[in-house]
């Protein structure tokens, strides 16, 4: 921690040092001790100048957000005022910046009159993905310096910038070539600042890049339209555009002021709340039972794929497109054939929309190898098999596959529902059997379920943990039980679309209401995407297994037996024109729901949009309750990032379990209550569901200890 002891002197610069572990996060008694050592700094008549830089793997990632709950951040001095003190000072400041300076990690460094930093350094203000706007002048100072363009593509998309970029853009000043160098440079600014006449240029003094957006008043409509999709339903977007309007249009004071309204309005808001509790759900999500952080990891450098299909294509493309060689295999020449060219496609697909090069492509393509030959996979690191949910076939291949991978090679099944622990137990070698089951299309969904045998080692869990982040999965692991942890989720919500368009709704009525709540689209819509063709298949193959009291809606069967399929014939639970992914609705559809629902007997009634919205989230969420006391899954939080991930639930809601907590468990449990007074499938509130609701608790704090 920096004190006034800490205040080191370099000739006549003073050198403060940031250190707190392990970001840096901008907490209280971070900033007293910075505050101590500037003010120690300021008293100083040998000083003349400073440069504040960080110990450790990066400057700061920002305002500590734990103290957003607590009440610290607003304590005196907050990092507004730290800043403006900072600007304000007669003695220059050069900010010294590496790794990464985030959020309020990167306002400071705005604040201060000159910032040098060096290559692979990243910047950027990404407080709009924890719901809020940057707090302490950034939305203020970055257009500024960079433009309003700029910085509207920088804070509302909240991505990163590289320190190169940022310096052709002029937010950098100096760049140093290497770490070693950096503080040197940065007093060197210091040193020459110092010498200048007049006190140290400001940020908030600048117009010139303000004036031009001037220029071009249409400029703030323009970006709000080319927003409207990927933000739709989020607050913060719009908030940090007010923001940067502001910035544009008021005195540097008054938009800094409309900035500090907006922040705090956007901080005590529901959206960053269930915002701030994804980013922990996700580092949350790394901490698995029985896995140390030192347990040792293999390294994946070589994998695997048996099964060329869509899943297994799309697998091998996760580990081409992260660098990773892998071969894939195939029983017959065709069938291995139509996978490379299904996969040629996909990547000829993202270089026309211009997403990714052709060389790139062309590297990606190169380090997937096909191949007939089974035997070749011996040397793998990671085998992943990808073929029919088949258990016998399943068990054929595991008992091969033991029979020549290496000792320590880590052997995966794809499977979304059959008993991992069956798979391993034909192996000589369960502990190194795991369950990775990919979402479709494989290399576009982010979750990747590891499915946690009995016997899985946790050698075998860290390394595909540590697997998952470098392919850009997130890793959620579960325990093994019919469906996993995100199906078994799925079904009841899938089930109870089926049974309110029998009782009286209709397709697009519920996708609608499902659209509206914030998913990309609604289970209608999903089921004529994923092809309804697929979904009797898995029907047909759950059929034997099926509890009789499970009834599902028969609609979605006569659909198939019609041979609509959905999408892929235009015709499904809607109409598609030639060519266009639009669902209209079909009156072929209306009088097969009407007639249907006369021949079970069924009354139809008006069914409002509220009945389904709780109709379709409750049930998930009672299962969820089920999966969670079953000992599945370890929190509640890796069931939000598993339909987060999986299933596109709305960020802004924080998950199911999360969205259950918000509305209340008590609701959620006494309209559970109510549905299986009328409906009884499948509508039982959950003993945990029960438990929490008599003792107001929360699924969030609820653990299994
Ligand atoms: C802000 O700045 C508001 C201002 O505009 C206005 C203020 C008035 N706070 O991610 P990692 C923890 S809002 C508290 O695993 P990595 C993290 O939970 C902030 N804790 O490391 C983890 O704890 P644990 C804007 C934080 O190397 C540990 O540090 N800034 C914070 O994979 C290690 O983190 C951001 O949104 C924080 N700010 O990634 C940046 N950051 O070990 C947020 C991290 O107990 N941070 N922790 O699980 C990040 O994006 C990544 O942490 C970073 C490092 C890329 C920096």
């Amino acid at each position: 921690m920096p004190d006034p002891d800490h205040l080191d002197r370099r000739g006549a610069v003073g050198v403060i040092t940031l250190d707190n572990p392990p970001v840096n996060a901008l907490s209280l008694s971070l900033r007293v001790a910075l505050q101590d050592a500037f003010e120690a700094g300021l008293e100083d008549p040998e000083i003349e100048a400073f440069v504040i830089h960080s110990a450790g793997r990066m400057f700061s990632a920002g305002a500590d957000i734990r103290e957003f709950d607590s009440g610290a951040a607003g304590e005196s001095p907050t990092l507004g005022e730290l800043i403006a003190m900072i600007e304000a000072s007669p003695k220059p400041v050069v900010a010294a910046v590496h790794g990464a300076a985030f959020g309020g990690g990167f306002e400071l460094p705005l604040g201060c009159h000159a910032r040098v930093s060096v290559p692979g350094t990243r910047v950027g203000l990404p407080e709009v993905t924890l719901g809020i706007v940057p707090g302490a002048g950034g939305t203020q100072r970055l257009p500024r310096l960079i433009g309003v363009p700029a910085a509207l593509d920088a804070i509302v998309s909240g991505k990163p910038m590289k320190a190169e970029k940022g310096y052709e853009l002029g937010l950098i000043d100096e760049m140093a070539s290497s770490l070693d160098d950096l503080v040197d440079v940065a007093v060197r600014l210091a040193e020459k600042l110092a010498a200048e006449d007049g006190p140290p240029p400001k940020v908030r003094d600048r117009d010139d890049r303000l004036a031009e957006a001037r220029e071009n008043p249409g400029l703030f409509d323009d970006f709000r339209a080319s927003i409207a999709r990927r933000a739709r339903g989020f607050e913060a977007p719009y908030a940090c555009i007010e923001c940067i309007e502001a910035a544009v249009e008021k005195p540097f004071d008054e938009g800094l002021a409309f900035e500090r309204e907006t922040f705090t309005r956007c901080r005590n808001s529901l959206q960053s709340k269930a915002q701030r509790h994804v980013f922990f759900a996700e580092r949350e999500a790394r901490r698995v039972r029985g896995v140390e952080k030192a347990t040792p990891k293999a390294s994946i450098s070589q994998a695997a794929v048996l099964g060329c299909g869509t899943m297994g294509g799309g697998i091998a493309m996760c580990f081409a497109n992260a660098g990773i060689p892998v071969r894939v295999t195939e029983t017959e020449q065709g069938a291995l054939d139509r996978g490379m060219d299904k996969i040629r496609g996909n990547y000829a697909s993202t270089v026309s929309k211009g997403r990714l090069s052709e060389a790139d492509a062309e590297a990606r393509l190169a380090l997937i190898e096909p191949t007939l030959d089974f035997d070749s996979i011996a040397d793998a690191d990671i085998v992943i098999e990808a073929v029919f949910e088949d258990m016998a076939l399943k068990k054929e291949i595991f008992t091969r596959l033991d029979a020549i991978c290496r000792p320590d090679a880590i052997m995966a099944t794809n499977t979304s529902s059959l008993d991992v622990d069956e798979i391993a137990a034909v192996t000589s070698r369960p502990e190194q059997v795991v369950g990775l089951h990919f979402f479709s299309p494989a290399n576009v969904m982010r979750l990747l379920e590891i499915v946690r045998g009995e016997k899985t080692s946790p050698e075998v869990l860290a390394s595909v943990m540590a697997m998952s982040g470098r392919i850009g999965k997130v890793g959620i692991v579960v325990g093994v039980c019919d469906a996993f942890a995100a199906n078994r989720m799925l079904y009841p919500y899938a089930q109870q679309a089926g049974f309110l368009i029998e009782e009286g709704a209709f397709p697009e009525q519920v996708d609608r209401v499902i659209y509206e709540f914030g998913f990309p689209m609604g289970p209608f819509g999903l089921g004529d995407l994923a092809g309804l063709d697929v979904g009797w298949r898995v029907r047909q193959h759950r059929e034997p297994t099926r509890p009789k009291d499970l009834r599902y809606s028969p609609i979605a069967d006569r659909l198939y037996e019609m041979g609509r399929y959905g999408q892929k014939t235009n015709r499904g639970w809607f109409r598609y024109e030639e060519g266009s992914r639009t669902p209209i609705p079909d009156l072929e559809v209306t009088e097969l729901i009407v007639r249907t629902s006369e021949e079970l007997g069924i009354e139809r009634r008006e069914i409002s949009d509220e009945e389904i919205l709780q109709r379709c989230m409750y049930p998930l969420i009672n299962m969820g309750a089920r999966v969670l006391e079953e000992g599945i899954s370890e929190r509640s939080s890796d069931l939000d990032l598993v339909w987060l991930y999986g299933y596109g639930f709305p960020r802004y809601r924080g998950g199911p379990m999360f969205y259950a907590d918000s509305v209340g468990v008590d609701h959620v449990y006494e309209t559970m209550k109510r549905f299986h007074e009328v409906h009884t499938d499948w509508l039982e509130p959950a003993p945990l569901l029960e438990r929490l609701a008599r003792e107001g608790g929360t699924f969030g704090d609820w653990s299994a200890s």
